[in-house]
């Protein structure tokens, strides 16, 4: 089922975030002394917001806003409205405290149901949530939108694997939600119990808070026999829940426009960048009451496109994402992601979707080392494989390792519980 609001004219939508901009702007100018210093700096006063365009006018509110008002300072309403606080992963510096009114909890639940619907999941389904439970915004929040969509939610948390595989064969789990790696991480530990994953009743998997590549992507899908559905989301605007694919098309995330107002911007000047060009996306929240936030610098890089998608849905769909603004690598000159080094290396049926990557610094050279491991299988040369993934990743990204090594399966660290750490900067 899909809801009106999703096939709603751009018009009717326009409207909607019209109306919702001009209140975020007042309760945010009203409510948090950072945000009235800063719309006076940039001369906006909430009289002057009139349609959606007009957020262009408002100043960008950073990663940097949230450590200088930590743990409160942003939030927009009175401590006895407030029903839940979560905190971003922070991997880095202190965790960003995120706060909920009831209002917004209902408004979390909504869109994390919506996004299962678009996921293809229904109420006769068993959703098992494999996303850690606590202060990260994962597990809480697929429950709850699990919860509203009626299906059955099996909260099992993050860890413990074992067991989650025989709950997920013995209450047959219709979905697992889920990190990437870790979904890669249940299939492996099934194959070493001696279960077929592709015989585990999971016919989707629900993954999210990381960078996952297409061929990443296919290996789940293949190594679990089942739909692998993206979804996208932060803290800092509500958790997972902003943008989702559907199964229909699996064709980009829809952003839940009528909530959370997206543009991409060029990240050296600070301009809107038109559809179809990449840049860090930027969010403004149009209904939160507790966290209102104006025009978010996520860091994520990232691409929209307005098309109608082939499933129905009218909202604007972003590319997933292709890493943070933070993950880029500058090596010798060269600016990457990994998540391009990824793309290419996988590529190869020889290696497994596993790697790191190691920076150095030697004098004033910068030396990047990357660890694969090799398929369990593999009996081939490794000189000639290691030429041909040089080959192939200098013709696809002008770019080679100084050392690209092969590791046998099973060798480099798996990420159980958390998100995976796949780069170690050592400059
Ligand atoms: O990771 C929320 C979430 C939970 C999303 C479960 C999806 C599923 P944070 O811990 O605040 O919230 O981290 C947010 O994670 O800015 C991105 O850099 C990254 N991220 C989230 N989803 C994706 C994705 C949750 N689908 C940060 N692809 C974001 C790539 C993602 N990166």
């Amino acid at each position: 089922m899909i809801e009106d609001i999703e096939r709603a004219s751009r018009s009717e939508l326009r409207d909607l975030q019209s109306e919702r901009l001009r209140q975020t702007v007042r309760h945010a100018y009203e409510n948090v002394p950072r945000y009235r210093e800063k719309l006076e700096e940039a001369d906006v006063s909430p009289d002057d917001v009139e349609t959606i365009d007009d957020v262009r006018e408002l100043p960008f509110t950073t990663k940097a806003d949230f450590r200088a008002e930590y743990p409160d300072g942003l939030f927009a309403v009175d401590d006895e409205e407030i029903r839940r606080i979560h905190a971003s992963s922070g991997t880095t510096g202190k965790p960003k405290i995120v706060a909920y009114t009831a209002d917004d909890l209902e408004v979390w639940n909504e869109v994390m149901a919506r996004s299962m619907r678009a996921a293809g999941i229904d109420s006769s389904d068993t959703v098992q949530n494999a996303y850690g439970y606590g202060l990260f915004t994962g597990g809480l929040g697929f429950h709850g939108g699990a919860e509203a969509l009626g299906a059955n939610v099996v909260p099992t948390s993050s860890g413990n694997t074992q067991r989650q595989i025989e709950l997920a064969r013995d209450l047959g789990s219709d979905a697992i939600s889920c990190t990437p790696s870790y979904a890669l991480y249940l299939a492996e530990t099934a194959e070493e119990m001696g279960v077929d994953p592709r015989e585990l009743p999971i016919s989707t998997v629900l993954y999210g808070a990381e960078t996952c590549t297409e061929p990443m992507r296919e290996e789940i899908e293949t190594r679990l026999d089942a739909t692998g559905i993206e979804n996208y989301g932060l803290s800092e605007l509500i958790g997972p829940g902003v943008a989702v694919e559907c199964h229909e098309a699996q064709d980009g995330l829809h952003i839940w426009e009528d909530h959370f107002y997206p543009e991409v911007i060029d990240p050296e000047t600070g301009e809107p960048l038109p559809g179809g060009e990449e840049g860090e996306l930027v969010l403004t929240s149009l209904s939160k009451e507790a966290l209102p936030v104006l025009r978010y610098r996520t860091g994520d890089v990232t691409t929209l496109t307005y098309e109608e998608c082939a499933c129905g849905r009218t909202m604007a769909r972003m590319d997933g994402v292709t890493g943070r603004a933070d993950d880029l690598l500058i090596v010798r000159g060269v600016n990457l992601y990994p998540s391009q080094i990824e793309d290419v290396v996988l590529e190869f049926d020889a290696v497994e979707p596993q790697y790191r990557i190691d920076l150095y610094r030697e004098g004033t050279l910068d030396r990047m080392e990357l660890t694969v491991e090799l398929d369990e299988a593999f009996d081939g040369d490794r000189d000639e494989l290691r030429e041909d993934v040089l080959a192939r990743l200098e013709s696809a990204l002008s770019f080679t390792p100084d050392e690209l090594e092969f590791v046998e399966y099973g060798s480099i660290e798996r990420t159980e519980v958390g998100k995976v750490k796949r780069v170690y900067d050592h400059r």
